[in-house]
């Protein structure tokens, strides 16, 4: 669908709910808040909901928190940066009932079928493709807006470090910042409001980093004795994975967070590799560089596999 004929059907709607997917990051709830501000502007009646309720590092900057699924009498349902109905979570089955289903996304290799609509660009934060339906909205960009855009932007692209970025993000940077986003603010926001227990819990887990295929490959696991251990919550294990890419041999960093015994949530980022295919050996999926799957089973196994597996996406 085109960015118009897109944006058209959206201002079409009378009322919508925007859904964020589970363990919302920067990028989509700065979407959500983004579209949230635009309705509002037109007047139309708009909410945001979550799975669950806000960590504490997003209530610092997010406008309100945001609400449970309400009933069906809104008139379209929306979700962003939710490349599949598994990471709506516990919402997909309220999603699923709505006639008006509509998906913004910038991740590659999916179908979408379980939207009726959507718009697909694939770019480093799913805020870009929602800035161009807005401002096809017909919106006026404003301050809050802005903010939130480029907040998406730096946070998907962990501030500007990712490969490939190109000359049109950093022209929209510049047309962000002329529409009054600041974004050393946005810096102290997102990337320096930790607490004292994550870095607790960094210092652990970095004692047990394991590395394999000399040393190309590094695994760091964060266990749910280590997250009780340091009064930390699942949240806290954020950035971890891409520290490991600051070691100059690895090529493939994972990390490995036990959400519950036998369950654990593995993130990959890559210098060179493709990880969303390595993701998707175990049914998840992401970006080439960065991606992320839920694997099952004793930890020993996991890593054999993941050892076996990755091992044949290196050089
Ligand atoms: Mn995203």
């Amino acid at each position: 669908m085109t960015t118009t004929d897109f944006a058209k059907e959206l201002k079409s709607l009378k009322s919508a709910v925007i859904f964020c997917h589970v363990r919302p990051d920067g990028d989509t709830l700065s979407c959500a808040f983004a579209l949230y501000y635009a309705f509002t502007k037109l007047g139309k009646p708009c909410m945001v909901v979550t799975e669950e309720p806000l960590i504490s590092r997003h209530k610092d900057w997010v406008p309100f928190e945001p609400s449970n699924v309400p009933d069906q009498s809104y008139d379209g349902f929306i979700c962003v940066d939710t490349p599949t109905l598994q990471l709506l979570g516990k919402n997909s089955q309220q999603f699923m009932k709505h006639k008006k289903r509509f998906l913004i996304d910038h991740h590659p290799g999916r179908d979408y079928d379980f939207v009726n609509k959507y718009y697909f660009d694939l770019k480093p934060a799913c805020t870009m493709p929602c800035y161009d339906i807005i401002k096809q909205m017909g919106v006026e960009i404003d301050k809050n807006i802005a903010t939130l855009i480029l907040t998406g932007l730096m946070t998907d692209t962990d501030n500007f470090s990712i490969q490939g970025l190109g000359e049109d993000v950093f022209e929209l940077v510049a047309e962000l910042i002329r529409l009054g986003a600041n974004h050393s603010q946005i810096y102290d926001q997102q990337f320096r409001n930790t607490e004292k227990q994550k870095a607790q819990l960094f210092g652990r887990a970095l004692q047990k980093i394991k590395y394999f295929h000399n040393d190309k490959l590094a695994i760091i696991t964060t266990t749910c004795k280590d997250l009780e251990e340091c009064n930390a919550d699942q949240s806290m294990t954020l950035g971890f994975v891409e520290y490991l890419l600051t070691i100059k041999s690895v090529d493939v960093a994972v990390s490995l967070l036990e959400a519950k015994n036998g369950m654990y949530r593995a993130s990959f980022r890559s210098k060179s590799a493709n990880v969303s295919q390595i993701a998707q050996i175990y049914g998840g999926g992401g970006h080439e560089k960065a991606s992320g799957a839920v694997l099952f089973g004793y930890y020993e196994d996991i890593i054999d596999k993941l050892v076996f597996d990755i091992g044949n996406y290196l050089l």
